[in-house]
């Protein structure tokens, strides 16, 4: 069942969300939105397959079934695509957002997260904050909706619960891989990973100091996210660790 009106978290949900750095909510969208958000992302990537170089095949293509080279995240699909502009504004997606981060947030950065079956890729431990490099810590949150099923087995998230009112610790890439910016292992190991499984159309939310990561694709199924990136109105970006594009902005 969705939920409807423009009701937003719980007085629960909130209180989980501030302590531990994330929280799930089900059933904000219907299979049927998820299933035309899916189909938009085929078309668009077809489009933008054809046209990557040979350095950006390195940083968004993925190894799937037989080892079949696929796409494995769009950038912008908010700024880029209608109906994930339409999503990003959905009532009760906005009301749980606005309740974290106030009235009027833009949306700074989305993506979409395409994790193939059979091979789709881990993708280490970091925080957004670290990525991002706001002003005000508290004015990141992430909204992540699951257009798939997302369980332990096809790789959902994993949240180090209580990271969210943490540090920022600088991060790290290995080498050839300048944007897979990830905490330090000796740092990452200091907190437990606890799975985060969402059924399909319901969105995971996360503070930007929270420690999350997934694992790799060890299903039969896809797992397709997408991830918006909220921040509240008034937020800087003094600190940003890769080279955002600030005129592709979304205000809600
Ligand atoms: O979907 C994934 O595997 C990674 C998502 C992520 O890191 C994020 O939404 O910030």
């Amino acid at each position: 069942m969705t939920r409807t009106g423009k009701r937003g978290f719980s007085a629960d949900e909130l209180a989980f969300y501030r302590e531990k750095g994330h929280v799930t909510v089900p059933g904000i969208f219907s299979a049927e939105e998820m299933e035309a958000a899916i189909q938009d992302i085929e078309a668009w990537g077809n489009e933008v397959l054809g046209r990557l170089n040979e350095a950006q095949k390195a940083w968004y293509l993925d190894r799937g079934v037989s080892n079949a080279q696929v796409l494995r995240k769009l950038d912008n699909p908010v700024y880029q695509r209608p109906v994930f502009r339409k999503m990003a504004g959905h009532p009760v997606l906005l009301a749980c957002v606005e309740q974290i981060l106030g009235p009027k947030p833009i949306v700074y950065f989305s993506q979409v997260f395409l994790k193939p079956p059979e091979g789709g890729s881990p993708k280490p431990v970091h925080q957004d904050n670290f990525y991002f490099g706001p002003n005000d810590l508290d004015g990141v949150v992430t909204a992540w909706l699951a257009l798939d099923e997302a369980t332990v087995e096809n790789g959902c998230l994993y949240f180090g619960e209580g990271t969210n009112r943490g540090e920022v610790y600088p991060h790290v890439a290995p080498a050839g891989e300048p944007f897979n910016l990830q905490l330090p292992p000796e740092i990452a190991a200091r907190f437990a990973m606890t799975p985060a499984p969402v059924p399909r159309g319901g969105v995971s939310f996360h503070h930007g100091n929270t420690f999350h990561q997934s694992s790799a694709n060890r299903s039969t199924r896809w797992r397709r996210a997408a991830a918006f990136h909220y921040v509240a109105g008034d937020v800087r970006f003094v600190r940003p660790a890769l080279p955002y594009d600030e005129s592709v902005v979304v205000r809600i």
